[in-house]
């Protein structure tokens, strides 16, 4: 299902304007790199926290700082941030500008249309003033789609078509329906978190459980390396967490994968 075209020729079939803004991000920086500001927590035999990362702003905000110029998306997740005011949104998109990414937040929209626009604008993130690209479940049906779109005309989404963690439910004709609903709304739907490319090159595919050891996690997280995302399975962007965020150099480790990243699109585009 891989297909041959470069993100050049890409950027003509993507409807979404903040799609082939992302492409046009991609081709400037050469990156296909989004890294997700996620936190891990480690617990000890008495399941005492031991030690937790980025869940404060300033980590955050470090973070986006130290890894901006490497990367064409950072991917948040607002709802695990434990001092969240309306100024982190303004300083994230502050450096967002600065280093020319776009601002991913991942709330997985997954309800009926009407509570999704109040999530999607009201309570005391207010989304849709920030984020660049949000993401939905379709398991409500087309209706989460048309809130998300309606509310937010300037955020361009990602629905979910197939998942990294052991187990999940997306598969098969999960995932053809996923494709089928994004194909009936173009204009605001330019991609898909999928595990490579479904079939349509008209979309963008965003790969997450990357780390260039492969392995997993304790709670069915299971990681591949970017090469097999990317040139193998189709996928255009890789999303990486912990193997960033964990890092004792995360500047290093960011140039490190957008490196293996863009050279795994290069080298599809050999093949
Ligand atoms: P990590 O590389 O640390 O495992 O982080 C993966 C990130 O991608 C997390 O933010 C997680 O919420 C997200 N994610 C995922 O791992 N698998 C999916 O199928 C969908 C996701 O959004």
């Amino acid at each position: 299902k891989v297909h041959p075209l470069s993100f050049e020729q890409r950027l003509s079939l993507i409807r979404n304007k903040v799609g082939r803004r992302l492409l046009e991000i991609m081709l400037k920086k050469q990156s296909n790199l989004a890294v997700a500001a996620v936190s891990f927590v480690i617990f000890n035999s008495i399941n005492l926290i031991l030690y937790e990362d980025v869940t404060t702003s300033e980590e955050l905000l470090s973070i986006a700082n130290e890894v901006g110029p490497q990367i064409c998306i950072l991917k948040t997740h607002m709802d695990i941030i434990q001092d969240w005011t309306e100024s982190v949104s303004e300083k994230l998109v502050h450096l967002a500008k600065l280093h020319h990414f776009l601002i991913f937040e991942d709330r997985k929209f997954a309800d009926i249309g009407n509570t999704v626009e109040l999530q999607l604008t009201g309570g005391i993130f207010h989304i849709a003033q920030w984020a660049d690209i949000v993401n939905a479940h379709i398991i409500a049906g087309p209706g989460t789609i048309q809130a998300l779109s309606r509310s937010a005309e300037h955020c361009g989404i990602l629905l979910l078509a197939q998942m990294s963690s052991k187990g999940n439910l997306a598969v098969q004709e999960y995932t053809q329906k996923a494709l089928e609903f994004a194909q009936q709304y173009e204009d605001a739907v330019f991609g898909f978190i999928s595990l490579g490319c479904i079939g349509d090159p008209n979309f963008l595919y965003f790969t997450p459980g990357v780390k260039l050891e492969g392995g997993g996690d304790s709670l069915g997280q299971q990681y591949t390396d970017p090469k097999t995302v990317i040139a193998i399975q189709g996928s255009d962007v890789a999303i990486v967490g912990r193997g960033i965020i964990q890092s004792s150099n995360r500047r290093e480790a960011a140039s490190t994968y957008r490196k293996a990243c863009w050279d795994a699109y290069l080298q599809r585009l050999e093949e």
